[in-house]
């Protein structure tokens, strides 16, 4: 069962015009609240989690935090976290994560996310799964009311070898539901991913219906690395909005 706990969110001063960047900082900072000193932390990629990396490295730098160990989710957040000082380690060395933070691209009513428009979901996803908690932080546009509902692409992450036949594959699954799917390019080409592989991002017209059954259909494909669906992973939300913020928990 899923707690809301919005009592009484302390409203956001009305005289002030919050960006969509103060929204993304607010969650982030609301999250860094429960990184305790000690803790192994899975830090998140994307402008949202890069608020949350921020704010690590400055409690650190006061003091108030003491002995954390940062696993960065791309090699962008990699750069950030080197560059603030955070002493950082990998899952070869920490297996466990206490504490994951990130952002994502929808958030559904069960907190099932799709991530992987930043491009680093498989990172992710590998960090994230084996985090004993994952916050995710959000500012209010990222809510949908199923997963694919933004009209937003659902990434997959592919090798290179044959991507258009790899696409061809993902879409026939999907036939039902609308599908087409498209290779993500930059600068007229194929954006490659932290780890030399390319992303296919589906477009859903109808609702895919059961994920984990979508998920694993994905998954069998031998061409794909990953998916940027995020099924049952999320324990928290922390949602900005220009009302307040509210904190869903699982
Ligand atoms: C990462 O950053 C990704 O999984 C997701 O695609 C993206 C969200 O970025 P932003 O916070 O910039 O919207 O969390």
């Amino acid at each position: 069962a899923l707690m809301v706990s919005s009592a009484a969110p302390p409203p956001l001063c009305p005289s002030v015009n919050l960006t969509q960047d103060d929204l993304k900082k607010i969650a982030a900072y609301k999250a860094v609240e429960h990184v305790k000193s000690g803790m192994v932390i899975g830090l998140g990629t994307g402008s949202t989690a890069k608020h949350a990396v921020d704010r690590i490295a400055q409690l650190l730098n006061q003091g108030k935090l003491k002995d954390i160990v940062g696993i960065p989710t791309s090699t962008q957040t990699h750069k950030q976290a080197v560059s603030l000082g955070i002493p950082l380690s990998d899952l070869d060395s920490h297996p466990v994560v206490d504490l994951a933070i990130d952002g994502a691209d929808e958030v559904d009513p069960d907190l099932n996310l799709v991530k992987g428009r930043g491009g680093s979901l498989l990172r992710e996803k590998m960090i994230e799964s084996v985090s004993k908690k994952l916050i995710v932080i959000v500012d209010e546009s990222k809510l949908v009311n199923y997963v694919g509902g933004s009209k937003l692409a659902v990434p997959v992450e592919v090798i290179p070898f044959c991507w258009n036949h790899s696409l061809n594959r993902l879409v026939s699954l999907f036939a039902y539901a609308g599908c087409v799917g498209e290779l993500r390019k930059v600068a007229e080409k194929a954006y490659v991913t932290d780890n030399g592989n390319y992303i296919i991002d589906l477009y859903f017209e109808k609702d895919i219906g059961d994920l984990n059954k979508a998920g694993d259909a994905i998954l069998r494909l031998p061409s794909v690395v990953e998916h940027g669906m995020f099924i049952g992973l999320a324990t928290s939300l922390i949602v900005a909005g220009v009302d307040g913020v509210t904190v869903k928990t699982k």
